[in-house]
């Protein structure tokens, strides 16, 4: 499985290739679009969400609603699409793109940076994870993603289990993505307070995965280690400054014993063992052990703040405050629809590298076969 997005954030679209989904998987767009809209949800976005209603558009790689097998291009046009007509930046933002970037290409305007920098490409990311989820869901794995902190409130730490099957209904009545709904009074005004202080705000989120077969990943390569593919995939989400998996840093204090997750016979079908505890967050040697994917990810304020951080005007060299144009004062909820996205997508690419047949129907086959040989070891 492979993808590319293309786009700037004020151009025409948002256009991305998916390459390796199988034949046969009847896609629900409007399922890629619940995503695309939830993505624009979370109390504290800018003028810009108010402007754009996300949808796909699939160009390629169908016919009557189901995948052939061929590169599946799609869009997500912007309505904001005035890239022509927006001012040039020249007081390059602390902790955006826009500095380095210049250096790098040589710009002496920062929007020729900040276009393909900004978070707008995650739309299309977004769109591509709705797509090859539908691929992991018919195989019985759900992977989810919701807010667990923001502006230093946190949510309550027992939220997964106490929302239990109702988690989606939860977090899309929480303003936040959360699955504490009680916190959402307080980071209401933490976000107002933020604003008024012209500043913005950062937090944490969650990602889970269920249903994953023990053994996706390897120990055999660097690159197949699957806590390196997908810390890595979530370190690609702008703004993100840490990953953690299971209990996370807490290993570097405790004990052996207080780490490792005991084995012991589960007699269920499809894998002979569990685990009394999951602290490893469901990864053992870069690969899934088969219980529930745990990752938490850290976002950090966005960088487009009114207070204006001390920077140099780049053509005058003097120094000055940056630019300031719009912006959100947090966006960590739509952070974990896209860090969601994320792991669907690595989480896919594993899936149909141990399993990959050209269709849906020999993926199943691949997949069972291995089922049945799990029931033996
Ligand atoms: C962003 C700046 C804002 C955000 C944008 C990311 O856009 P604008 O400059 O048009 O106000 O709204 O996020 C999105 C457009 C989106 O779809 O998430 C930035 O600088 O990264």
């Amino acid at each position: 499985l492979t993808w590319r997005t293309a786009g700037e954030s004020h151009g025409p679209t948002l256009i991305g290739i998916l390459e390796g989904i199988p034949a046969g998987l009847s896609l629900d767009i409007e399922r890629v679009n619940e995503d695309l809209a939830r993505r624009q949800l979370g109390y504290g976005r800018g003028g810009r969400m108010r402007i754009e209603t996300d949808r796909v558009g699939i160009l390629s790689g169908w016919k009557g609603g189901v995948t052939i097998g061929s590169p599946i291009a799609f869009e997500v046009k912007n309505k904001d699409s005035v890239i022509e007509k927006l001012p040039t930046p020249t007081n390059p933002r602390p902790g955006h793109a826009d500095l380095a970037g210049c250096q790098k290409w040589g710009h002496r305007d920062p929007r020729a940076v900040l276009e393909r920098a900004s978070a707008r490409e995650t739309a299309a990311r977004v769109a591509a994870a709705g797509i090859v989820r539908q691929v992991l869901e018919a195989f019985g794995i759900e992977v989810f993603g919701y807010l667990t902190g923001l502006g230093g409130i946190d949510c309550r730490p027992d939220g997964w289990e106490a929302a239990g099957e109702r988690r989606s209904e939860i977090r899309q009545a929480s303003d936040f993505l959360s699955l504490d709904p009680e916190a959402d009074e307080a980071m209401r005004q933490a976000v107002d307070a933020a604003k008024e202080a012209k500043d913005s705000l950062g937090g944490t989120f969650e990602v889970r995965a269920e249903g994953l077969p023990p053994g996706l990943g390897s120990c055999a390569s660097a690159q197949e280690r699957l806590t390196g593919r997908l810390g890595g995939a979530l370190f690609s989400i702008p703004a993100i400054k840490g990953v953690e998996f299971g209990i996370g840093f807490d290993v570097a204090a405790r004990r052996g014993s207080d780490v490792h997750d005991p084995i012991v016979p589960s007699g269920a079908p499809g894998n002979a063992f569990a685990r009394t505890t999951n602290r490893s967050g469901g990864l053992e040697g870069g690969m899934t052990t088969g219980e529930p994917l745990l990752i938490r990810a850290a976002m950090k304020p966005i960088p487009s703040i009114r207070i204006g951080m001390p920077t140099v005007d780049l053509h005058t060299g003097e120094a000055t405050v940056a630019t300031y144009q719009r912006s959100d004062v947090t966006s960590v909820p739509a952070c974990s629809v896209v860090g969601e996205a994320m792991v669907a997508l690595v989480l896919a690419e594993a899936f149909l590298d141990k399993f990959g047949g050209d269709s849906m129907g020999q993926v199943g086959a691949a997949l069972d076969h291995y089922r049945g040989e799990l029931q033996s070891l």
